[in-house]
């Protein structure tokens, strides 16, 4: 098969990117290891910035996300005692819009098909050829053959664990990475959300967030050791656990139920240099990584498939290829900063195992001194509203 465009990963990076393309009328083909139920499975991001909710709208997918998406005015810190409004929309005049990732990626896939992009399920065994070239192409396997597309250039939005990043030559690559000694056990359960905003913990126990997916249905977060095992978290257990971190005023309005979906994220911070090498790109989490708690990895995918697929469309619409030479260095520089964002509301918001008494009163001191400074909230606003592309 011969296509523009091969892009490797039908997760929010490679379906957003292949729209992008389509609109544009540039060929694009995707293919995905799992099943379309194994993607739409996976139960991960919560909250988007207005970069992707702008992709969607643009794309003219965004209907039911606005239908039944939430849109945010504000979250809270909390050290377990009282609650620390960030009131995003007054410090910064933007809001952030609580949508499933999950949600997002249902609407991108069931599009597809009427927009003519092709995605390739359960295409096995992904590999990468001659990407510096001028003639990239992969192969894969499914039903018991294998087949070969060439392509003017390869995306690979596979995935932290995917084939892409390591097609990168080992001579240009460079990479960064943080692993966090703990992980977060996560439940989805069908009941009403404790506030109708999100709240990040710090208590002395360790950190939880009380998020949600809809006015009906909520998702909770409790740091958890990094060899915890689901077996010793039974729901009882969760819900109490989470009474106690988020503090008693919020645990009197929480409703507790049966967990629909229960799992341990572990957390890193990860980043791959370049994100573009000859003919290969990356985007999303075959580049970087952000620990979850400044919601930034499924908005950065947005933000690297935003930038690539402008320099793509001049490529092809303008025969400029200056955007695809610069693609790299222009995510990179969002990233980073995301990056930082993510690390520091991290160390704030955990107990890390080598935690003494003074750092946790430096943590006590840093959220009082967020209470009190409009300087401070604002600071933290506008990076978790997104920062500018
Ligand atoms: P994805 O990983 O979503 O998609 C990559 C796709 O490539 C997958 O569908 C995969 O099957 C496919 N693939 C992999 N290897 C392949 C191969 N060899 N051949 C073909 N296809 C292949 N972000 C937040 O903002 N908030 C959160 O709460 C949050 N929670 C998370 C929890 C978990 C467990 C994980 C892993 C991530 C979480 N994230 C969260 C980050 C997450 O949302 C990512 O940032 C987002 O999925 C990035 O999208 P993609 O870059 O498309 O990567
Ligand atoms: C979620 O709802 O899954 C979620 C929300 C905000 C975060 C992380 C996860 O920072």
């Amino acid at each position: 098969m011969k296509t523009q465009i091969a892009i490797v990963g039908a997760g929010p990076a490679g379906l957003l990117l292949g729209h992008l393309l389509r609109a544009e009328g540039i060929d694009a083909v995707i293919v995905e290891r799992a099943s379309a139920d194994y993607v739409l499975g996976r139960i991960r991001a919560g909250v988007l910035e207005r970069t992707t909710t702008r992709l969607l709208d643009r794309l003219g997918l965004g209907a039911r996300m606005h239908a039944e998406g939430l849109p945010h005015d504000g979250f809270h810190l909390t050290d377990g005692e009282r609650l620390i409004r960030i009131d995003i929309a007054a410090l910064t005049g933007r809001q952030v819009v609580v949508y499933g990732q999950t949600e997002l990626t249902r609407d991108l896939m069931e599009a597809a098909p009427g927009r003519g992009l092709h995605i390739i399920y359960e295409a096995a065994d992904v590999a990468l050829f001659d990407v510096d070239s001028d003639a990239p192409y992969l192969t894969y396997s499914k039903g018991g053959r294998s087949h070969r597309i060439d392509a003017a250039f390869i995306c690979g939005c596979d995935g932290f664990h995917g084939p892409s990043r390591k097609a990168m030559p080992a001579a240009v690559a460079a990479s960064f990475e943080k692993l966090y000694p703990f992980g977060w056990l996560g439940i989805l359960s069908d009941v009403p959300p404790c506030n109708h905003e999100l709240i990040y913990a710090n208590h002395e126990r360790g950190f939880a967030l009380a998020s949600m997916r809809s006015a009906t249905r909520s998702r909770y977060y409790v740091q958890v050791p990094l060899n915890e095992k689901l077996d010793n978290w039974p729901d009882d257990r969760i819900w109490d656990e989470l009474a106690i971190r988020l503090g008693p005023e919020t645990a009197a309005q929480m409703t507790r139920g049966p967990a629909l979906e229960k799992s341990i994220a572990p957390l890193r911070s990860f980043v791959f240099e370049p994100m573009r090498h000859g003919r290969l790109m990356l985007a999303g989490d075959s580049a970087h990584i952000v620990p979850p708690t400044g919601a930034k990895g499924l908005n950065l995918a947005a933000s690297d498939v935003h930038y690539l697929s402008e320099a793509l469309i001049r490529h092809f619409r303008h025969g400029d290829s200056d955007a695809i030479a610069g693609y790299s260095k222009k995510a990179l520089a969002r990233i980073w900063k995301s990056e930082r964002f993510s690390w520091q509301l991290t160390r704030l918001m955990h107990r890390f195992p080598d935690n003494d008494a003074f750092d946790r009163r430096m943590q006590l001191a840093d959220l009082d001194y967020i209470a009190s400074s409009v300087a401070a909230q604002t600071v933290i606003a506008e990076n978790y509203v997104g920062l500018p592309l």
